[in-house]
């Protein structure tokens, strides 16, 4: 039996969310819905009105801010009870209000603080002028670390600041974040149609890319612009690293649009407000660049009518070892190709393998790969994710193996329509530079569960004693380095471990 698997990373405790946002008597955006996003992903809510708003789902009637002194009270009796984990800050009505906020929150050192820089509501009122605008800005600009601007309010932005309100939105989103907001996310909801994809840019420091999904049937949801920033704040305030967060946050959305319903007589949607459990399809995918129009080409998937141990090793005489002993699959990795005749040690690699019926894997060197007739796969890292090489090895008609070990890795790889995807590191490693904490088998679980369809490879630190829990979420095969070099008898071994998919708990019969 497979458990069911919690799609949140564990969390000692609920991470304290601050909102700061208008209010909005009918429950579907501002304070009200923000509390209720930060419960759905596993935080505790808490925080204070900027502003009354006398709102509902067919309009905004009438704003009244809350006064600068009652506002910095709040948020002075807040602080006493300690730092938040994140914050969002939603409707800002006016200059006093927003110096009050940046007051208060420069107080608090490495909090992430995600603004959603509403200039009016999504039926169409807007709250205040440009120029005031610009000033609530300029005052919240240094204390806050990622912006969520519609399109309409990243021109906005873009003008308070002296920018160009031209271009798409990724032109806008790295104009913002070259002006001071360290991430920018820019989202394209309201410029597409229904059945189209939902493009949405996003420019944080060391990266750029875009974020897609189809645009669901039911348009103009109340809230979801509050529901996206708070439901960043969350996951960002529970240590979830940034482009995951990002990632993690849109499919949050995507669910709970999914699940949007009139609430009494209102006359727009308003989002169920669920627990974190997107459906895979929930999940966005990443592109560093515009969409292609055409896409990429899809791989064909590696079968799985055989799964089994994928070894990893340097060089072919370790290939011709192994190959005799009941392997489906090997990979060549040779990260240091100097003083190696590359294409000599694929050439007897394949040699081995079509002797004995394996399938060889080439490890990084896809173009020379491509030069070898017969190699069945290429794997790459996410650094090598060049889109001219997806575009070589799929018309050179190879499969192409991609490593992962986050949401974010895992949409960016789903892109490409890969053949299998690699998710580790699982356990501990020395056989590769880590600058990420292990997934264990419950993260391993995590991701592999936002992508069923694909084959996945669990990969980093396994052994046989350690991978039996790994097979109750069906990998295709389990890529080991150490655990074949460093045994004594990896002939041996190698039944062992493919006897793994036909008896998966070995000892529990
Ligand atoms: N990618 C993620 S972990 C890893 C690679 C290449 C190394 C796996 O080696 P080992 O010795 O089986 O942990
Ligand atoms: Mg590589």
């Amino acid at each position: 039996m497979t458990s069911p698997v919690s799609l949140l990373p564990p969390c000692p405790s609920p991470p304290l969310i601050w909102t700061l946002a208008g209010g909005d008597p009918d429950g579907g955006a501002g304070l009200q819905a923000d509390l209720k996003t930060i419960q759905a992903l596993g935080g505790h809510g808490a925080g204070t009105l900027t502003t009354h708003i006398a709102q509902n789902t067919r309009a905004v009637r009438r704003l009244w801010p809350v006064a600068p002194e009652i506002l910095g009270t709040e948020l002075d009796a807040l602080l006493e009870e300690g730092p938040p984990d994140a914050v969002k800050v939603g409707a800002v009505p006016g200059r006093a209000q927003a110096d009050v906020i940046a007051r208060v929150l420069g107080r608090l050192s490495e909090v992430p603080v995600i603004w959603d820089p509403v200039q009016g509501a999504s039926s169409g009122e807007a709250f205040r002028s440009d120029s005031e605008a610009a000033d609530i800005a300029r005052s919240l600009q240094p204390v806050v670390s990622v912006i969520t601007p519609n399109l309409t309010e990243a021109r906005a932005l873009c003008r308070a600041f002296g920018l160009s309100p031209d271009g798409g939105p990724m032109d806008l989103a790295c104009a913002l974040r070259d002006a001071g907001f360290a991430s920018v996310l820019v989202k394209g909801g309201h410029a597409a149609e229904e059945g189209h994809a939902v493009h949405d840019a996003w420019a944080a420091p060391d990266r750029t890319g875009f974020l897609s999904l189809p645009r669901l049937p039911a348009a103009d949801v109340h809230g979801t612009g509050c529901f996206l920033s708070t439901a960043l704040a969350a996951l960002l305030g529970r240590g979830v690293a940034p482009e995951d967060a990002q990632v993690a946050a849109r499919a949050a959305l995507q669910q709970n649009l999914r699940g949007a319903a009139m609430i009494a007589s209102g006359v727009r949607p308003m989002l169920p407000f669920a627990s974190f459990a997107p459906d895979p399809d929930d999940w966005p995918l990443w592109s560093d660049a515009p969409w292609p129009a055409s896409g990429f080409p899809a791989f064909p998937r590696m079968d799985l009518d055989r799964p089994g141990v994928h070894p990893i090793v340097d060089r072919a005489s370790e290939v011709a070892r192994l190959a005799p002993h009941g392997l489906r699959w090997i990979q060549i990795r040779i990260k240091d190709p100097s003083g190696t005749d590359l294409d000599a040690e694929i050439a007897a690699a394949l040699t081995a393998c079509r002797t004995h019926g394996v399938r060889l894997i080439v490890n990084d060197h896809w173009e020379a790969a491509l030069r070898h007739p017969g190699v069945w796969g290429v794997h790459l890292g996410q650094d090598d994710l060049a889109p001219d090489a997806i575009v070589a090895i799929a018309a050179a008609g190879l499969r192409l193996g991609l490593s992962t070990h986050s949401w974010f890795e895992i949409a960016r790889a789903r892109t490409v329509r890969p053949s299998y995807i690699a998710i580790g590191t699982i356990h501990q490693t020395t056989s590769k530079v880590m600058t990420w904490t292990p997934l264990g088998v419950d993260g391993f679980a995590r991701l592999r569960h936002t992508v069923p369809d694909i084959p996945v490879v669990g990969i980093g630190g396994l052994t046989l004693e350690n991978a039996p829990p790994l097979l109750a979420h069906r990998p295709a095969g389990l890529a080991v380095i150490s655990a074949l070099r460093d045994s004594p008898h990896p002939e041996r071994d190698i039944p062992a471990w493919n006897r793994l998919w036909a008896d998966p708990e070995p000892g529990t019969r």
